[in-house]
């Protein structure tokens, strides 16, 4: 074995691995990225330089690791999606080359790539990526750079619990190398504030080319939640209506979601992060399902409530009811100059009155017993987003993207009547912002009670579905 592993990276090492074909062509393009750098170094105070890693690779099982996930920011800046990566961004140009921005990447190593993947390299990142100053991970060491002469060093946090490995191109040594050419001993809160305003700053307001995947993303992610409603009946198990939604995200050419999947049934609906997803019946019971895939880094945000047997109970229906007029009311305030702060009262203010209503509550204070999440959060390369919030006064900008999720959840031994008891309901659509409205980007899955029994009525292709008992 070892000597044919020899004989492979030998070959391997002649003739190249070859570039891999047959890829998607909706990558964000290299100018994107260069543009995202030049916004981020136009918020940049004079005299300094922001340090971005890439994250850590994380231990699965033993010597497995866990798919590799990029740190949005460092895509966003610069594209790069592999690990142990580390780019530096000037505010001016720097040296007599007049160089503004340099990228540290793993080296091109043909018996590595063999086992863990094609690896873009110095030229990959000069070509694909439009870097001019790139470098292997093991040249920051000796790259001649003197931190102390900057005003500002701007760097994220630094994860303190990434294994030790003293291979000079590893993300540990990069971190090393940093922090004592740095002299940081430790983290300024200053530096790592300030690149998150940044970072902040730019990403809640998506671009052009953003909107095309964060479309895409939130499009495919409602053709998922429809295929299960068609499918769905209390026979199915939670994990396997997971199973649908993962299919159809992958069927697109999503790499996977952009968040654990919540589908809980029942009482499970009413545990917030559920992920477990292992009930073997849903029965007839709601099954709440928080699913959004993730395309190209984007991710999308939809949670649909529907009945397993195609039909709400009365008690289901005066719930979910609930939930849609919140969802309808914060709907009609979304623009460009609302505070932030409006959509969750407006939606707190929704479902009290209607829990009062049904006489679950009588103090609309209690409102948080039912409904104890907010309405709202950034979306885009990350599930929960980056983007600024400094309180009441923070208004909606144009070209934001939130999530409008507001829920009801009776967990069993509420103190409220029991028929209400393990009815957990969220509705939430992905929100493009706009001047004077709004755009709902999940528009494609209903949310209508009556729009989800008709189409719950329909076949789905995975009912013909057949595969041996065992
Ligand atoms: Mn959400």
């Amino acid at each position: 074995m070892k000597q044919l592993l020899l004989v492979f990276a030998f070959l391997a090492s002649i003739f190249q691995i070859h570039s891999q074909e047959n890829l998607p062509t909706d990558y964000l393009t290299k100018e994107f990225h260069q543009g995202r750098r030049e916004a981020f170094r136009a918020l940049m105070p004079a005299n300094s330089v922001a340090v971005v890693f890439s994250y850590p690779e994380r231990v699965f099982s033993r010597d497995i690791d866990y798919t590799y996930h990029a740190n949005p920011d460092m895509y966003y800046l610069s594209g790069y999606k592999e690990p142990d990566a580390v780019l530096l961004i000037f505010k001016e140009a720097q040296g007599p080359e007049k160089y503004n921005e340099v990228l540290f990447v793993r080296e091109k190593n043909a018996t590595r790539e063999m086992w863990t993947g094609r690896r873009l390299g110095i030229e990959g990142a000069k070509s694909k990526l439009g870097f001019s100053n790139v470098y292997n991970g093991k040249d920051f060491n000796a790259f001649a750079i003197d931190f102390s002469k900057f005003d500002k060093v701007i760097y994220d946090r630094i994860p303190t619990d990434v294994a030790e490995n003293n291979s000079p191109d590893n993300l540990y040594s990069l971190f090393k190398s940093f922090k004592s050419k740095a002299g940081i001993t430790q983290a300024d809160e200053t530096s790592t504030g300030l690149f998150d305003k940044i970072t902040s700053s730019l990403r809640e307001i998506k671009t052009p080319e953003e909107l095309v995947l964060m479309r895409k993303t939130v499009k495919l992610s409602c053709i998922a939640h429809n295929e299960v409603m068609k499918a769905v009946g209390p026979d199915m198990s939670e994990n396997e209506a997971d199973g649908i939604h993962a299919y159809i995200h992958k069927h697109y050419g999503a790499e996977g979601e952009g968040y654990a999947p919540i589908v809980g049934a029942g009482a499970n609906g009413c545990i917030l992060h559920y992920w477990e997803n292992n009930a073997t019946k849903i029965d007839n019971q709601l099954l709440l399902m928080d699913v959004g895939s993730e395309y190209h880094g984007y991710s999308a945000d939809v949670t649909r409530t529907i009945p397993a047997n195609g039909k709400f109970s009365e008690e289901q229906k005066a719930i979910y009811q609930i939930v849609y007029d919140a969802q309808e009311a914060v709907f009609k305030i979304c623009k460009e100059g609302t505070p932030l702060v409006a959509l969750n009262e407006t939606a707190k203010d929704v479902i009290a009155k209607g829990l009062i209503k049904l006489g679950i509550i009588t103090d609309p204070k209690d409102v948080k017993l039912y409904y104890p999440h907010g309405c709202s959060h950034f979306l885009g390369l990350d599930v929960h987003d980056k983007g600024i919030f400094n309180g009441p006064q923070t208004l909606i900008k144009e070209n934001m993207i939130l999530t409008v999720e507001p829920g009801i959840y009776i967990p069993p031994n509420s103190k409220c009547d029991k028929k209400w008891w393990n009815i957990g309901v969220r509705i939430e659509d992905d929100i493009l912002m706009l001047k004077d409205s709004y755009e709902n980007l999940s528009i494609d899955s209903p949310r209508k009670w009556q729009d989800i029994e008709a189409l719950a009525k329909q076949k789905s292709t995975f009912n013909e579905m057949k595969f041996p008992k065992i």
